[in-house]
C-alpha cells in the first residue's frame, strides 16, 4: 500500500455511506470509526509517520462522504485525537481502542438518551415520525421497554422512503404503525400527541437539520399546537457553528427523483426543466420543543451551552493537517 492510498475496506465503507447504504447520522458516525480502525488494523507501513498519514488519508476519504451529518466529523475527530505512538503497534494500538470507545460511548448514549426521551411520552401516546432515525427509535424503545403503549403515524419520506425502515422496525417491537405519504402528514396531525425526529445537525441557535420535509412538518405541529421532539445525541451538536459557519445542505442526484427514463418519458421537452434534491433542511428553534440527548433535554436555544461545555470554541480538522 503506498502511502497515500486508503485500505479497500475503507473505501468501500466511504462508497456506502455516500450512497446511503449506510446511513442515518448515528450508523455513520459508528461506520467511520470502525473504518478508521480497519485502517490501522490492516496496515502495513512501516513508520508511526507513515500509518498516521494513512489514517488522516481515510479520515479524509470519509469526511468528504456526505456533508451535512455532523456526526461523521465529530467521530473522526474522537478517534483520531486519542491517536498517539512512538511506534506502528503503539499507534494502531490506539486507533483500534479509541474507535473502540467512540462506539461504546455511541451506543451508551444513545440508550441513555432513549430513557430520557421515554419520559416525554405517555401510556396511549401515538407519535408521527419523519425519515429514519435510530435516535428517535431509541425513545419509543424505552417508552414500549417500561410498559407504555405507543402507536405511530409513519411518514414515508421521499424520496427514498426511509420511513419503510421505521415502519418496519417499529412493527418489530409490536407498535400499532399508519403508514401516510409525506403530504398527508397535516391531515394527521389531529390524531397525534408529538412529532418525534432525529437530527443530522443541530446549529449553535437550536436550529435543527433533519432529512428535508422537517421543517414543514414542524410548523404544521406549531400550528396544530402539537409538540416537537428532536432526538439527537450531543455527536449531532455542530461545533463550527459557534465561530459563525453554516450547516452545508447536502444536494443529492436527480435520479432519486426522476429516472432517465421517467424524463425520456415525458411528452414535449423532457430536458425543459430543473430537479432539485435537498436531503435536509433547517427548522428554526421556534418550532421545536425539546432536545432530547444523553444528557438529557433542552430548550432548543440554551443548547449553546452544552456546546460550549462538550467543545470550548474551536475546532480542528485533522483530515487537514
Ligand atoms: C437520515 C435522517 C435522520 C438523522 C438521524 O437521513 O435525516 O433523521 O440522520 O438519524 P439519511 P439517527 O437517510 O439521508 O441519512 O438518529 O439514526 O442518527
Amino acid at each position: 500500500m503506498s502511502e497515500h492510498d486508503v485500505h479497500p475496506d475503507v473505501a468501500e465503507t466511504a462508497d456506502d455511506i455516500a450512497t446511503m447504504e449506510i446511513r442515518g447520522a448515528a450508523t455513520i458516525a459508528n461506520a467511520a470509526a470502525g473504518a478508521l480502525a480497519t485502517q490501522a488494523r490492516e496496515s502495513d507501513a512501516d513508520s508511526p509517520e507513515a500509518l498516521l498519514t494513512e489514517l488522516r488519508e481515510a479520515a479524509k476519504v470519509l469526511y468528504e462522504t456526505r456533508p451535512t451529518a455532523v456526526s461523521l466529523p465529530n467521530a473522526l475527530r474522537f478517534v483520531m485525537a486519542h491517536i498517539d505512538g512512538d511506534t506502528v503497534e503503539a499507534v494502531r494500538k490506539s486507533a483500534v481502542e479509541s474507535a473502540a470507545t467512540f462506539q461504546r460511548d455511541l451506543d451508551h448514549a444513545q440508550d441513555r438518551l432513549g430513557e430520557v426521551g421515554a419520559n416525554r411520552l405517555r401510556d396511549g401516546d401515538t407519535v408521527m415520525t419523519h425519515c429514519h432515525s435510530t435516535d428517535a427509535l431509541s425513545c419509543v424503545k424505552a417508552a414500549l421497554d417500561q410498559g407504555k403503549h405507543i402507536e405511530a403515524i409513519v411518514k414515508e419520506t421521499r424520496p427514498r422512503k426511509q420511513g419503510h425502515i421505521t415502519a418496519e422496525q417499529l412493527r418489530e417491537w409490536g407498535v400499532p404503525v399508519t403508514l401516510v405519504v409525506d403530504s398527508a402528514a397535516r391531515r394527521y396531525l389531529n390524531d397525534v400527541d408529538h412529532v418525534l425526529v432525529g437530527a443530522d445537525s443541530i446549529a449553535a441557535d437550536g436550529s435543527v437539520i433533519n432529512k428535508i420535509g422537517t421543517s414543514g412538518l414542524a410548523v404544521n405541529a406549531r400550528d396544530r399546537g402539537t409538540p416537537v421532539m428532536v432526538a439527537a445525541q450531543t455527536i449531532k451538536l455542530h461545533p463550527d457553528t459557534l465561530t459563525g459557519h453554516t450547516v452545508e445542505i447536502e444536494m443529492r442526484d436527480e435520479t432519486e427523483i426522476i429516472s432517465d427514463e421517467e424524463r425520456e418519458a415525458i411528452q414535449g421537452d423532457p430536458d425543459g426543466f430543473t430537479v432539485r434534491n435537498p436531503a435536509f433542511d433547517v427548522t428554526p428553534p421556534r418550532y421545536v420543543d425539546a432536545i432530547v440527548t444523553e444528557r438529557g433535554q433542552f430548550p432548543p436555544e440554551s443548547v449553546v451551552v452544552l456546546m460550549r461545555d462538550l467543545f470550548g470554541s474551536e475546532t480542528d480538522r485533522p483530515w487537514e493537517v
